[in-house]
């Protein structure tokens, strides 16, 4: 499917002597921030989202958090093939559709409509690859008939299962122990009580067909493909084996990162599926994770409709870490709208301090597992000293340009 249009990222000039710092970020599965080697071509994949409710202030935050890593790999003059999914068949879809009586397509139609016009107004990159569960279910039952072939998969009624014994290496991405998987699985999508399983965490691969639901007619039955499957396919077949990047929030860490890890390990019989996994952290409103499922919403086109910059809500989101779980207040777009009226009005200024120590300082901080709050900090320092005092005549122009090709912020 089509994905958004993609802003302009202008381009800056180049550090002296070439010295960029390398990317650092966290991985998931090693525990420790690490440099991100990387060749020419940076592969990335971010789980995409589920179309309803969307786009929530929690989902802004775990995409431009990606977005920057895209940014920086990019001014290192990297290339970037980023895929991304949309959930656009699953239960939690249904479910809504069936409560409200909407058509799930059309429900699931403007959801994604709506999800693409608010990552454009942040300014989020666009993924090179946009794909639908919908639109991947050939090559999804495709992989699934070959799990069959090799028993990995294996029919429980209606239902096809995934074997979590396939690789030996399923835990390997999360570290989360057994019975902390089986809670985990319980409450994110997953099925541990149901009987006939070999293993209780064994996850659903093909959903048999149901009365009153949609289905495909396809090898391996009529039916519909299920989460996890979804995700290591769409990626698998568009990224290759070992690519650099899977990303999404951290409540995808157990059962979503390691059941997609383990099912195209299985299907490649090769590891890793990805070289890193990194996650974001959760953000939060009146002490509870922000999700659809709660209902305890902030949405970015209620924001947008109601006349607020997205450029202040895309700083607001930067204005933490995006490993750290946060809460979402009124407070912080407050902060964040007077930030960009003083950074608009630095920009605006004839001269200000040296703009290339800027810049270097900013790539520094942004490499550092995409240090935000110290970029802000920087970025804030840089603009109170531009609006008393400065000598630097090209300093207000490269500070408009960093911000905006680094941080994704058009002044
Ligand atoms: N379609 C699946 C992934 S394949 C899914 O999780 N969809 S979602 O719509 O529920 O979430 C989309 C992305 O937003 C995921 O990366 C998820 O981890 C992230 N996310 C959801 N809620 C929050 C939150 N409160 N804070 C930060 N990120 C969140
Ligand atoms: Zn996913």
């Amino acid at each position: 499917m089509d994905a958004w249009p993609a802003c302009d990222v202008p381009l800056l000039p180049a550090p002296e002597g070439e010295r960029r710092p390398r990317l650092k970020l966290h991985d998931t599965a090693s525990g420790e921030v690490r440099e991100i080697a990387v060749d020419e071509t940076a592969r990335m994949y971010v789980c995409g989202i589920t179309p309803y409710d969307a786009t929530h202030l929690g989902h802004a935050a775990t995409y431009v958090a990606f977005d920057l890593v895209q940014r920086v790999w990019r001014d290192q003059g990297i290339d970037v093939h980023y895929v991304q999914n949309v959930t656009d068949v699953d239960d939690p879809l249904l479910e809504r559709a069936a409560h409200t009586g909407e058509s799930w397509v059309i429900l699931a139609q403007r959801e994604i409509d709506l999800f693409r016009d608010d990552m454009a107004a942040l300014r989020v990159l666009p993924p090179t690859g946009y794909v639908g569960a919908v639109e991947a279910v050939p090559e999804i039952t495709d992989a699934i008939q070959r799990l069959l072939e090799e028993d990995i998969a294996y029919p429980v009624g209606d239902d096809l299962y995934f074997d979590v014994t396939a690789t030996g290496r399923f835990g390997d991405v999360s570290h989360v122990e057994r019975a902390e998987m089986m809670e985990l699985s319980a409450a994110r999508g997953g099925d541990p009580q149901t009987a006939g399983k070999r293993d209780p965490l064994d996850s659903l691969l093909w959903r048999g067909q149901r009365h009153g639901e949609p289905y495909w007619d396809t090898p391996v039955g009529r039916g519909r493909p299920g989460w996890h499957v979804e995700c290591a396919v769409i990626a698998l077949n568009r990224l290759g084996v070992d690519f650099d990047l899977q990303g999404g929030g951290s409540d995808l860490v157990f059962p979503h990162h390691e059941h997609s890890a383990a099912t195209a390990e299985a299907l490649t019989g090769k590891h890793p599926f990805a070289k890193n996994y990194v996650h974001a952290g959760m953000i939060g409103l009146d002490g509870e994770k922000m999700s659809k499922s709660r209902g305890n919403l902030v949405l970015v086109s209620k924001l947008r409709a109601a006349g607020v910059d997205p450029m202040a809500i895309r700083l607001a989101l930067l204005d933490g870490h995006y490993r750290a779980d946060r809460e979402w207040t009124g407070g912080r777009l407050g902060k964040a709208e007077a930030r960009l009226a003083r950074w608009r009005a630095a920009a605006a200024q004839e001269t200000g301090p040296d703009g290339a120590a800027l810049l270097a300082r900013l790539r520094e901080r942004l490499a550092d597992d995409l240090d935000t709050p110290g970029a802000l900090a920087l970025a804030d320092e840089w603009a109170q000293a531009a609006l008393s005092s400065g000598e630097d005549a090209d300093a207000p122009k490269l500070f408009r340009t960093a911000v905006d090709a680094l941080l994704g912020v058009a002044l």
